[in-house]
């Protein structure tokens, strides 16, 4: 049986992302629990409820289990509506919950990162029109009272989790809250994102001159399905500028790009230390006449791949080492800020983190300067639109008793994270069926 061992550099970090409001439980102050309330918004009228009730003090245990795990880092968001329940009013208890969590990550030997905003607004910002008016003030201030609170323990920071997917679908596509479809709209909430984004990096740097700070970017591969057909490769090219290039760019050249018109935001210049890369799957587009509002572009998952239980996520690895070569023409140090798939039986996840993780070793090897990967997710956590439908958790959760059930890929990922590399005996045991195809005899 041929061997061999996908070692990563000494320092490479591993961990797990985790985000309020899918974990924390009675997250009753923000836009997502208001939007929970009303019928027919989440699949099969799921709440988000007690989550993995973190507020309730779970955090500990789940911390335990990351620790014990190998893991050395966790990527965990505060929620802006504990902290400002009100617009005149600061919760320092809420501020003390979040210094006992990331000091109890040090004192388990975690790194933390911390995500300001992920995907939810306090109640108060929300029913003033949220991020579709210039609120960049407000985060900015939102965010020096967390960074001066929680610096003693962290030096790294997200200003944004996935802005792309929060403008798209709360704007575009109408699934998230405030379940608007509307392209104006959309291009000014983005345009919000990227003033709020520069405002909080300037404030992170002046109070903390040392720290990281950069945005969790997702990137989803979109590739022209019929290479020559330039109709295909036409939309493809444009939907992935505007879905994936949007932001980083936005942040790098402080320009923001939309078709036919370009708008200068000086201070969002060079505002990144880091790219984070959210990366999942990857899509085909082919021209439809019919798709006005997809920009006359049909997307479809690759047949041949596997998918995950629900059909949102397909196993496309090599689309994982595109994204990471997208990351690297931003010249920064790429963070991996999240990569998972949902699958409650745990049937595809091993073959996924497998393949996924010899395709980060790979960009490894071209020098590309990844520092750090997170699966998404620890325990299974409320997936927004979705409910819980779909399982992304390396711990399953059941709802009823708050019991943490260990799956297959929870030990997979730790000999991952204990031995810093992927080794031909863990695919062996847990992913057999790739064997031959990863480590053949001659
Ligand atoms: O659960 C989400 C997360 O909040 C943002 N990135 C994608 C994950 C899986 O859908």
């Amino acid at each position: 049986m041929a061997e061999a061992t996908f070692n990563f550099p000494r320092g490479f970090q591993w961990g797990t992302a985790t985000a309020a409001h899918q974990v924390e439980g009675n997250n009753a102050n923000n836009n997502w629990w208001a939007w929970e309330q009303a019928a027919g918004r989440i699949l099969h009228g799921h709440t988000a409820g007690l989550a993995c009730d973190w507020w309730g003090g779970r955090w500990r245990e789940d911390f335990d289990r990351a620790a014990e795990s190998g893991q050395t880092t966790h990527r965990l968001s505060v929620e802006w509506s504990r902290i400002q329940p009100t617009p005149d009013r600061w919760d320092e208890d809420a501020l003390d919950h979040y210094r006992q969590m990331v000091r109890g990550l040090h004192e388990r030997g975690l790194t933390p990162l911390v995500t300001l905003h992920h995907f939810t607004d306090p109640l108060w910002l929300y029913e003033r029109g949220g991020w579709a008016n210039d609120v960049a003030e407000q985060f900015a201030a939102f965010t020096e009272k967390v960074v001066t609170a929680l610096k003693e323990y962290v030096n790294q920071w997200v200003t944004l989790n996935e802005p792309n997917v929060y403008a798209t679908l709360g704007y575009l596509m109408g699934t998230f809250p405030p379940g608007d479809q509307n392209m104006l709209k959309t291009f000014q909430v983005m345009t919000n994102l990227v003033r709020g984004h520069a405002a909080a990096y300037h404030a992170i740097h002046r109070i903390q001159p040392e720290a990281q700070v950069g945005i969790a970017h997702q990137y989803r591969g979109i590739e022209p399905y019929r290479r020559w057909l330039p109709l295909d490769s036409a939309i493809a090219h444009f939907q992935s500028r505007m879905f994936n290039d949007f932001f980083p760019a936005a942040a790098q050249t402080g320009v923001l790009r939309f078709p036919g018109w370009r708008k200068r935001i000086r201070q969002a210049k060079n505002t990144q230390d880091f790219l984070g890369l959210n990366y999942y799957t990857q899509d085909f587009v082919a021209f439809h006449p019919l798709r006005v509002s997809e920009a006359f572009g049909k997307r479809f998952f690759d047949p041949q791949a596997a998918l995950s239980d629900t059909g949102f996520i397909a196993n496309q690895p090599q689309g994982f080492f595109a994204a990471l070569q997208w990351a690297n023409g931003f010249g920064l140090p790429i963070i991996v800020t999240e990569n998972g798939i949902e699958d409650a039986a745990d049937h595809l996840r091993p073959r996924y983190i497998v393949e996924h993780i010899r395709q980060l070793w790979r960009a490894v090897n071209f020098n590309w300067p990844v520092k750090a990967y997170y699966h998404w997710t620890l325990v299974d956590n409320f997936e927004w639109d979705r409910g819980w439908t779909q399982r992304y958790g390396l711990w399953e959760l059941d709802l009823e008793t708050q019991a943490r059930r260990k799956r297959p890929s929870a030990d997979l990922y730790a000999e991952i994270c204990q031995a810093n590399a992927l080794s031909s005996q863990m695919v062996a045991r847990y992913a057999p069926q790739i064997f031959a195809d990863m480590f053949p005899n001659e």
